[in-house]
Order: structure tokens, then C-alpha cells, then sequence
């Protein structure tokens, strides 16, 4: 029999759901999380103890902790992840399957005792403002007091999700156990059927937070297919022109393409009167309004972002997110308790440790952070925080961007002629990997709207469901393709990206309000030059026509790579997308 502190709730389902998992896991303690400060500090302090948090220089970055991961367990294992629905064909070509009676029994034996001598930890937590009819709640259990500070960061934990509950049995079960972190037993297991999370042997954010990727995108994703919404690895941010007027806009990426700097822009010097409200930067929940709109909320409440490259020149309002109540996961640590990471600010330190802990010889050919380094911190601390982050009814958005990172083909930014052309330029996202997951760095893949390892059924009925969306929403946003990442023959970028990439928002906000000057071409609308260049931007005229040019072969190219993948889908693959498809062919050849 475990030991019971904290605050236990009445709901009867959670509690006995908590039983279940602890009779299974057998841990010696079992606490109740409340989500208040007291309890912060608490925790903090048996973080410390335990080894999983180092304190960091308290004057300089007061509330800063460190956090150093076990060496093979750093980023998101995508082979290891699945989704248990009953049904093969419902998972998709997209995600890896197990049948849910299988996974449940072996990781029923994975999870059986895990817990002896350590203390299981009840999240509840609630995604979503408060107050809002489109929030969740979700229950999470834990052995890792490092994942229960980073949930409090993530999400609005404790006493808020227990009032929204209510006596409802409608919550997602979260089971996370670090077991052994045994790479061959580590699974990060879905169950859409149950609205059910298991996810054994890892401590890394992605595969350990699970309200984060788990619950937010492969489970809600689902919900919202059923239930007619969307959830989307997008960031949602407020762009105001000079004039006062506000433009809300979602924007997927794929995992460390800047999703976090495109949320938290700082606008260059020269673009004066313009300013940036940052709602979210990684997830997005977006529905119909009954005015026809979509209205997007995001239903995380901190940052989990990507350290290295985040610097005052690069991105001043993530670099000062950073500076207090932050938890740094696998970053370097100066001699003086401060932290660094390649495109930090300061010099090359000569005294700092790597992020395995080993003293760093900036002349050995490794970095200092891993390349996938995180910090962990709530987006209130964003000095362009937007207070319509609590707005129930979320923001309307006017554009949606899929952006990649593309060396070469994909101008710098192209609008989409309709709703359907613009699922299709999702639906043909593909990108250069990154380290955010395990595999190969800058291979290019197919990443439909930033959610190949994240939509939580088949892709091609997840398609679909986008296509349906214009059916629903009388004024649906414009969509857009985006590409700050490409290269001339030499490999240097051809576009500054950054603060400048506001010149890109201002074009796609007027062609939002139907002006802008743009081309038509065979593969969307493109800028004319001259609407991204002036006010002092400072590059080549030939980068600029480059950057917005269409290398007609090099499409026709393409095409071949776009209907392989889309054949991997059979006859889920929806008809509006072969149509876009073929009608790209036909506009190619013209
Ligand atoms: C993330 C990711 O952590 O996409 O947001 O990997
Ligand atoms: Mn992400």
C-alpha cells in the first residue's frame, strides 16, 4: 500500500483510475499535485535532491534550474511511437501500429513495479483557457518530478483542471513511468479509442510530457475529426500594422524550423509602428466561429523551445524569456552557474561544462548544447505575451503558413487560389529533418502541415477532414506556403529571416485585406519584388528574384515524389487532393 499526500480530488473516476495505475506501478508514495507556489518550491527542492534539477546562478538567472537528460534519451523517438486504435487502416501508413490488446500487455509488464521506492505524482491539468468550452482535461501520472515541474510550465496544472473537470469521466488518462530508460523498452504508446496515453522509458520532453505532443495533437487531433475541429502544430500570433489593426495568424512548421521565433518576432528597426502579439508557438486548436471564421486557441501554457540559436540578434524576445523561471534541459553551464549554447551571445566560454556534464574543449568538434537543447518556460514571461491567450472563444485568424526547411525549389513565400489548393500545399510540406528527433539531420521528408509525426489517424482522412473545413466556414483564413531557408549555389541563406521575415506577413496581411501585388503562377500567387523589398532591406536584387522566382522544371520534377507518397494512402487519399494534384500537372505543362 502506497502512502497518500496532497490534495486528493473527489472526482471518483480520476481516483480510480489512480488506483488502477498504482496497484500496476507500485510505487512507495503516491502525491496529488495541487499546482500552487508552495508546492513549486517543494518539489523544486526534491528535484535538486534527487539530481534532477541543478541549481543555477540564482542572481543572475534567478528561478533557473538545469536539467541533464540521460545521453540516449534527448529528443522525440518517432519509431518508438504509436497509435493503438483498433483498427490498422484507422492509424495510417503515417504512424507506426500496435494492436491495443498487444501494447497494453507489454507494457503492462514494463510498467508492473516500476515504481518501487519512488513516488508517483498526479498531474491533473487543464489545455485551454479557463472557462472555455473547447479546453481539455487531462490526468497525468508520473515517476519523474523533472516531468511534473515542466508539466506545471506547459499546461495550467492543479486546481483549475479539477474545477473544469468537475465530476466528469471525460479526461485523458496520462500514464508516464521512466522505468529504466531502457531504449529497447521505451514505447510512447495512443489509444484514441480511450482517450488513453501510455508512455514507458523516456524522460524527454515530446515522449514524456504528454499533454504536450501526446494529448494536444495525436489525441486531440482525432477528437477534433470527430467532433469538427482542428488541432494543428501551429503557432498563433497577432500581427498589428501601424494603422492599430490586429491580423491573427497560424503558422505549421516542422519541429525547430522557428515556429518559436516566427511567435515571439521582433520587428526590425526600419519596419516602425509594427508590433507582434505572441499567443503560441507550437499547438493550436482551431474551430469554426458562427461567424464563419476560424478562431484559434492555444492550449499549452508555456514554451518547451529550442535553445541553440536563440540570441538578442536572432531573437531578443525568446533570448529574454529565458532570463528567469526557466528550466534548461541539456544546455551548457559556465563556471559562474550561467548557461550557454551555440548562438548565445557571449563569447566561446573557455570554463564551461557540455551538456553530458563533461568539461567542453571548444576546439573538439562538438557542441556545447546538444543541438536539440531546451528551455522549458510559461509564455507570460514572453515580453510580447498577448493577454488574448485567455480568451475562451481563442482569436480569428486571418492567414495559415506551412513552412519548411527547404534548401532549394520553394519560393520565399506563395498564397494558395482556395481553401482546397491550400489543404494541398499542406497536404505537400516536406522539409529537411532536424535534431528535434532521433535519425538523420537534413534528409528531406515529407512532413504533411508539420504533422507526420503527430496526426493521430490516417493522414488521408485527416485530409479530408481539412477539405471539409471549407464546407463548415463561410470565411476561412487564406493559406500560404513559406520558405525562409533558401540557399544559392554556395550555401549561403538568400533571405536575412528573423525580424525581417515581418516583410513576408506584411505582404500575406495584404492579400489577406485582397490587395498586395502578386503574380499568378502555376503553382500559386507569388510576390512581385517589390512588395518585400524597400524600407532599408538590405540584399541583392538578384536574391530577391530569386527568392521569388519558380523553377517550372524543377516542379515538374517533383511532381513524381508528391504522387508516391500520396499512393502510400490507397483509396483514403481524398479526391480533392489528386484533383489539386493533377491540375499542379496540368498548369506545369502549360
Ligand atoms: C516540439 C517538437 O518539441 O515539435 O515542439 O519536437
Ligand atoms: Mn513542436
Amino acid at each position: 500500500m502506497s502512502n497518500i499526500s496532497g490534495t486528493v480530488p473527489t472526482n471518483g473516476f480520476v481516483q480510480k483510475w489512480v488506483k488502477e495505475v498504482a496497484a500496476m506501478c507500485q510505487p512507495d508514495d503516491v502525491y496529488w499535485c495541487d499546482g500552487s507556489e508552495d508546492e513549486r518550491e517543494r518539489l523544486t527542492q526534491a528535484a535538486v535532491q534527487c539530481g534532477d534539477l541543478i541549481p543555477l546562478n540564482q542572481q543572475a538567472l534567478p528561478g533557473c534550474y538545469l536539467h541533464r537528460s540521460a545521453l540516449n534519451d534527448v529528443a522525440r523517438t518517432e519509431n518508438l511511437t504509436f497509435v493503438c486504435s483498433e483498427d490498422k487502416e484507422d492509424a495510417g501508413p503515417n504512424n507506426n501500429w500496435m494492436a491495443p490488446a498487444e501494447s497494453y500487455d507489454k507494457l503492462s509488464k514494463i510498467f508492473a513495479g516500476s515504481m518501487r521506492g519512488r513516488t508517483l505524482y498526479v498531474i491533473p491539468f487543464l489545455m485551454g483557457p479557463q472557462g472555455s468550452p473547447f479546453s481539455k482535461v487531462g490526468i497525468q501520472v508520473t515517476d519523474s518530478v523533472y516531468v511534473v515541474l515542466n508539466m506545471r510550465i506547459m499546461t495550467r496544472m492543479g486546481k483549475i483542471a479539477l474545477d473544469h473537470l468537475g465530476d466528469s469521466d471525460d479526461f485523458t488518462r496520462c500514464l508516464h513511468g521512466k522505468a529504466d530508460l531502457d531504449i529497447e523498452r521505451r514505447f510512447i504508446c495512443h489509444y484514441p479509442q480511450d482517450n488513453t496515453i501510455w508512455s514507458v522509458g523516456s524522460g524527454y520532453g515530446g515522449n514524456a510530457l504528454l499533454a504536450k505532443k501526446c494529448l494536444a495533437l495525436r489525441i486531440a487531433s482525432k477528437l477534433g475529426h470527430k467532433d469538427g475541429w482542428l488541432a494543428e502544430h501551429m503557432l498563433i500570433v497577432g500581427v498589428e500594422s501601424p494603422d492599430g489593426e490586429i491580423h491573427y495568424i497560424c503558422g505549421a512548421f516542422p519541429s525547430a524550423c522557428g515556429k518559436t521565433n516566427l511567435a515571439m518576432l521582433v520587428p526590425p528597426a526600419t519596419m516602425k509602428g509594427w508590433k507582434i502579439h505572441t499567443i503560441g508557438d507550437d499547438i493550436s486548436w482551431i474551430r469554426v466561429g458562427a461567424d464563419g471564421r476560424l478562431w484559434a486557441i492555444n492550449p499549452e501554457a508555456g514554451v518547451f523551445g529550442v535553445a541553440p540559436g536563440t540570441g538578442s540578434n536572432t531573437n531578443l524576445n525568446a533570448y529574454r524569456t529565458v532570463t528567469k523561471d526557466t528550466i534548461f534541459t541539456n544546455v551548457a553551464m559556465r563556471s559562474d552557474g550561467t548557461v550557454w549554447w551555440e548562438g548565445h551571445d557571449d563569447p566561446v566560454p573557455s570554463d564551461a561544462l557540455d551538456w553530458r556534464g563533461e568539461p567542453w574543449d571548444p576546439e573538439g568538434g562538438t557542441p556545447a548544447a546538444h543541438p536539440n537543447s531546451r528551455f522549458t518556460v510559461s509564455i507570460k514571461n514572453c515580453p510580447s505575451y498577448s493577454s488574448e491567450w485567455e480568451k475562451p472563444q481563442g482569436v480569428p485568424i486571418s492567414a495559415m503558413l506551412f513552412g519548411a526547411r527547404r534548401q532549394k525549389l520553394i519560393p520565399l513565400v506563395y498564397q494558395s487560389f482556395d481553401w482546397q489548393h491550400g489543404t494541398f500545399l499542406g497536404a505537400t510540406l516536406a522539409s529537411e529533418t532536424t535534431a528535434a528527433a532521433t535519425g538523420a539531420v537534413g534528409v528531406v521528408r515529407r512532413d504533411p502541415m508539420a504533422m507526420l509525426p503527430f496526426c493521430g489517424y490516417n493522414m488521408g482522412d485527416y485530409w479530408q477532414h481539412w477539405l471539409s473545413m471549407a464546407k463548415r466556414a463561410a470565411n476561412p483564413p487564406k493559406i500560404f506556403r513559406v520558405n525562409w531557408f533558401q540557399r544559392n549555389e554556395r550555401g549561403r541563406f538568400l533571405w536575412p529571416g528573423f525580424g525581417e521575415n515581418l516583410r513576408v506577413l506584411r505582404w500575406i496581411i495584404e492579400r489577406c485585406k485582397s490587395g498586395g501585388a502578386a503574380q499568378e503562377t502555376p503553382i500559386g500567387y507569388v510576390p512581385k519584388a517589390s512588395s518585400l523589398s524597400g524600407d532599408g532591406l538590405n540584399i541583392a536584387q538578384s536574391d530577391i528574384d530569386q527568392l521569388v522566382s519558380v523553377d517550372r522544371e524543377g516542379w515538374r520534377n517533383n511532381l513524381k515524389s508528391q504522387s508516391d507518397f500520396f499512393a502510400t494512402f490507397g483509396d483514403r487519399l481524398p479526391a480533392g487532393i489528386k484533383e489539386e494534384h493533377k491540375s499542379l500537372a496540368n498548369r506545369l505543362k502549360a
